[in-house]
């Protein structure tokens, strides 16, 4: 099949998914064809299956800002007509599932759309005023409708009402060739980041206020009067600020490393030792399962997907948003005991490879594609 591919560049779990997606069906023999403003930041590899086709920007003195959404359909018509597309598989609802819309409007043959929801675009975006009606008519005028966890569904359903096609869930999964415990390899980075053999703790994310980053230093700032260890953040985003400030403010500078926008996270990963998430939403959580493939126990917020990806008392420790006393109890219990800490890294990894294999998920996406094109 020949798939158009719609999501966003930057760094954020939808645009991996898609990415990923788009390598296990280059895999499978089909043609996957990415549609966005630039590359996806994880597009990086070579593949003769994978293609790349920039939405580029029109400046005219009437725009204030270019119309994306217009410059994205157009964009789908000018790639679908010319390379014959099967198929459109928008990430994210607003804008991509619209100008999908549109583009299917201006086609002379019919073109199947199918619309992964990811979270924000339905728990943050949709939810506003301003972008309801919209995400309502993506909805409705999308020929399948896919969901990256149960929550998510339920959520979209409580929100929108119910959706005429149904909605499939499809949970975000991983390559356990790229993501997996490894010793050794990372060793010497380890003694880099922790010079005195201190534990290591991670948070991985955009830095958005969604993310409760000042609540992973605050939940460091506790563990670390029990237990010597150290702090990575990964990643970069509107919170910055307040979280540095944060670590300032507890004193921690020497303890906490930041890293910036990394694109290799599987290898920071691989050698720490407990992952923090603690979100206010996460309609999945697509890094604590990176984590738990890599043989790291997450701790994280009840909330969203999150008890779908991480098993309490099994995989790592689930509490409420904000509680950083919680959290920071889960995370001793994981350090102060190596029989237990052992067995939950095991058991995470075993979890997230059985229960979440990047083949499952890439045969439901085929037979979603299928069943459209069947119908159309
Ligand atoms: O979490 C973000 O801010 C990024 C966002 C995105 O669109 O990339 O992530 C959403 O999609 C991911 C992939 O399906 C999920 O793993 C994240 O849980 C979800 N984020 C939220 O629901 C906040």
């Amino acid at each position: 099949m020949k798939i158009g591919m719609v999501c966003y560049p930057s760094y954020g779990g939808s645009g991996v998914v898609a990415t990923e997606l788009g390598y296990a069906l280059g895999e499978r023999g089909h043609e996957v064809h990415f549609i966005s403003s630039s590359r996806p930041f994880r597009l990086h590899r070579f593949h003769e299956q994978l293609f790349f086709h920039e939405v580029t920007d029109v400046s005219y003195p009437l725009f204030k800002t270019a119309p994306y959404t217009l410059l994205l359909a157009n964009k789908i018509v000018e790639v679908a007509n010319y390379v014959g597309l099967d198929v459109i598989h928008a990430h994210y609802a607003i804008p991509h599932s619209i100008s999908a819309y549109l583009a299917k409007q201006m086609m002379t043959r019919t073109l199947p759309l199918v619309t992964t929801l990811h979270g924000t675009d339905v728990t943050l975006v949709g939810a506003h005023e301003e972008f309801f009606q919209l995400t309502r008519l993506a909805l409705r005028v999308s020929d399948r409708i896919t969901a990256v966890s149960h929550a998510l569904a339920r959520e979209t359903v409580e929100t929108f009402g119910t959706v005429d096609q149904g909605i499939e869930v499809i949970p975000n999964f991983i390559d356990p060739k790229v993501y997996f415990p490894t010793e050794g390899l990372l060793r010497r980075c380890r003694k880099y980041f922790a010079p005195q053999g201190e534990k290591l703790l991670a948070h991985i994310s955009n830095f958005r206020e969604v993310k409760r980053v000042v609540d992973v230093v605050n939940i460091f700032a506790r563990v670390e009067k029990v237990v010597s260890c150290r702090l990575l953040l990964v990643g970069d985003g509107p919170e910055m600020n307040r979280v540095e400030r944060e670590v300032l403010r507890l004193g921690l500078e020497g303890k906490v490393q930041f890293l910036g926008k990394q694109e290799s996270v599987q290898e920071i990963l691989q050698m720490v030792d407990v992952f923090i998430l603690p979100s206010e939403q996460e309609s999945f959580g697509l890094v604590a399962l990176e984590a738990m493939a890599c043989g790291v126990p997450v701790v994280a917020s009840r909330v969203g997907g999150l008890p779908e990806v991480v098993q309490h008392g099994k995989t790592g420790y689930l509490a409420d948003v904000g509680d950083v006393e919680g959290m920071s109890e889960a995370v001793l219990k994981l350090l102060t005991n190596d029989l237990r800490y052992k067995a939950f890294s095991e058991q995470a990894v075993k979890w997230a490879r059985e229960t979440f294999p990047v083949e499952r998920a890439v045969i439901g996406y085929e037979s979603v594609y299928q069943e459209v094109c069947e119908h159309r």
